[in-house]
This record gives structure tokens, sequence and C-alpha cells, in this order.
């Protein structure tokens, strides 16, 4: 694609059978306008971060080229996520689908709804280390190195799943 983007999101499921949760968010995002999934990294299972006791999650990165701007894809994420299931009664809950847009090329941005990078990304190894399997030089807007990252973030929790995305 002319003068595509280069865009990351986290998947993440624990409800309704994780695996087909994420693949069918995987043929989602291939499907949207002006956009394609250019990687797709190996899945995790790991342990929930938050509240309660909770199932454990299936994770993975995927890497979009794209033609539309992060308020859009942020929007059609959304949009993915409600129509898999998605509910939002409790925060931080289990859900069915969780779709995180993490980077956008070197933008920095917070407005409103949208911050960029994802605020939590450098502290959640289940996006740290499927982010390195498919992007291992890749450099954040700050500077910062994600091989750096990844040797700094104990891979406590963090499985490799059978399943294939
Ligand atoms: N915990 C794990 N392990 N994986 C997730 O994707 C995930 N997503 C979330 C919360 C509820 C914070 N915990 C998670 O949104």
């Amino acid at each position: 694609m002319a003068s595509s983007h280069t865009a990351y999101i986290g998947l993440g499921s624990n409800l309704d059978d994780p695996p087909a949760q994420l693949k069918q968010a995987r043929k989602a995002l291939h499907k949207l306008d002006k956009t394609t999934v250019s990687r797709c990294s190996p899945l995790y299972w790991s342990t929930a971060v938050g509240p309660g006791e909770q199932a454990d999650y299936l994770n993975a990165v995927l890497q979009l080229k794209t033609l539309l701007s992060p308020n859009v894809l942020l929007s059609a994420l959304q949009k993915i996520e409600n129509a898999q299931g998605r509910t939002r009664e409790v925060r931080w809950g289990a859900r069915t689908l969780d779709l995180d847009l993490l980077l956008y090329d070197e933008l920095v941005i917070d407005v409103n709804r949208l911050t960029i990078p994802h605020p939590r990304l450098r502290e959640r190894n289940f996006v740290v280390y499927p982010l390195y399997d498919i992007a291992p030089t890749l450099q954040l807007p700050d500077g910062s190195a994600l091989s750096e990252l990844v040797t700094k973030l104990s891979a406590t929790g963090l499985r490799h799943a059978a399943h294939e995305l």
C-alpha cells in the first residue's frame, strides 16, 4: 500500500473460546478497509492481570499496514470488540475480546480516549513478548529499544499456546 502506516494491535480473550475469538478478530482486522494484517505473533496463555479470580487469557499481537487514521482505526477496533460480544460492566473484568491499539508509527498522542503508545504496554509481558516476536528491532517512540524492555520484564505467567492465529 502506498505510504501506509504501521500499527500494532494487542489481542486478548478469556471467555467463550479464546482461540476462536482471536481467529475471528484477525479475520475482521484483515477485512477492514485500506488495511492488511502483515504479521501475526505466536499465541500465549497468560495469567490474568486484574481483580478477582479470572480465567487465563489468550494473547497475541498483530502488525497492520493501514491507511486509516489512529482515530478511525480505534473506532474500528471497538466495533469488532462489540460485534464479538464485548460488554463493559466491570473494569478489568473477564472479556470475550480486547483489542488495544499499542503503537502507530512513531506517533505519541494523548487525547480523550486515545493514548498511544498504549499506557501499560511496557509493564505487560503478554504484550511485550509477542510484540518482540514479530518486531525484534522495534524502537518505541521515546527511543527505547523493545529488546531492552524484554530483557527487563519477567515472563512469569506466560506460556506458549499450541494454537496458531
Ligand atoms: N490479563 C492478561 N493476562 N491478558 C490480557 O489481555 C488482559 N487484559 C485486560 C486485563 C483485564 C487488564 N487483564 C489481562 O484488559
